[in-house]
Formats: structure tokens, sequence, C-alpha cells
């Protein structure tokens, strides 16, 4: 009967050193803190947020009415810019990025700036309506923005 207990208890201790071992390396490789900034009455940003957490990440939202010279001083010119802007580990999404996209950034970390998805494309995480076609998500940096990756 003892036996069994300490056995138990030796299984419990590796497991839990297993468990904090995949939490130290796992947030190592991804950053999970995101501040999002969104004009007031954007509700498709708010999910947009909520997609942001289902995927594990801590959002903080922050209103702001500032958001287009905001992300232009990212370095996101005007016609590239989403409907809201999200800093993650130095880098700044914008728009409906989908977490695929998220997930290479913050693991391959380019010498970039950021990647955004321009507009609101419907279909797209947080936005309702069908997908009508690939989305295109653009790198940010001293150039003009290319293509980044395509979902
Ligand atoms: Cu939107």
């Amino acid at each position: 009967m003892n036996k069994k207990i300490m056995g138990v208890g030796a299984l419990g201790t590796l497991g839990a050193i297993a468990v904090a071992a995949y939490l130290f390396y796992g947030q190592e490789v991804v950053a999970t803190e995101v501040t999002l900034y969104k004009n007031p009455q954007c509700g498709c940003c708010e999910s947009y947020a909520d997609y942001l957490r289902e995927n594990g990440f801590t959002v903080t939202v922050k209103p702001t009415h500032d958001l287009v010279p905001m992300s232009k001083k990212a370095g996101i010119p005007e016609d590239y810019q989403g409907c809201h802007l999200s800093v993650i580990d130095d880098y700044v999404v914008s728009g409906h990025v989908p977490i695929n996209t998220v997930n290479k950034l913050l693991s391959e970390k380019p010498d970039i700036k950021g990647v955004t998805l321009p507009g609101m494309p419907t279909g797209s995480p947080g936005m309702g309506g069908p997908k009508t076609g690939s989305f295109i998500i653009y790198q940010i940096s001293d150039d003009q923005p290319t293509m980044y990756s395509t979902e």
C-alpha cells in the first residue's frame, strides 16, 4: 500500500516536471502577451481579440482614436492597414491575421517590423461571413510591403 502511494507520488512529480519544462520552453518560443489597439466602436476587433485568447494569448484591448497614425508610425502604409493593431513580442500584427501566420512570425522571428492583413476581409478570424478567396498577408519593413504568407 505504502509502496503504491510512493509510486504514484513519484509519477506525479515526474509529470509536474514535464509540465513545467513544457511551459517554460513553450513560452520561450512563442510570446503570449498581446496589446491590441482598436477604435472604441469596433466590434470585429473585439472578436479578433477573443480569437487570440482562444489560441492561448493574453490580450489587453486598448481603445484609441489614433489608429491610422499609430499604424503608419509602426511602418504600415495606409493602403495596407488592417482595422486594428496588435503588438506581440515587439512585432506589429495589423488586422485579422490568421493564427498560423502569427505563430510563424513568432517562431521564425524574421528581421521585419511585423505583418498585416489589409482591411477586413470576410471569412477572416473575427470577421463573419464566407471566405471568398485567399488572404494575402504582407510583411512590414522599411521597404514597400511584400507578401509574407497566404492563408
Ligand atoms: Cu475588423
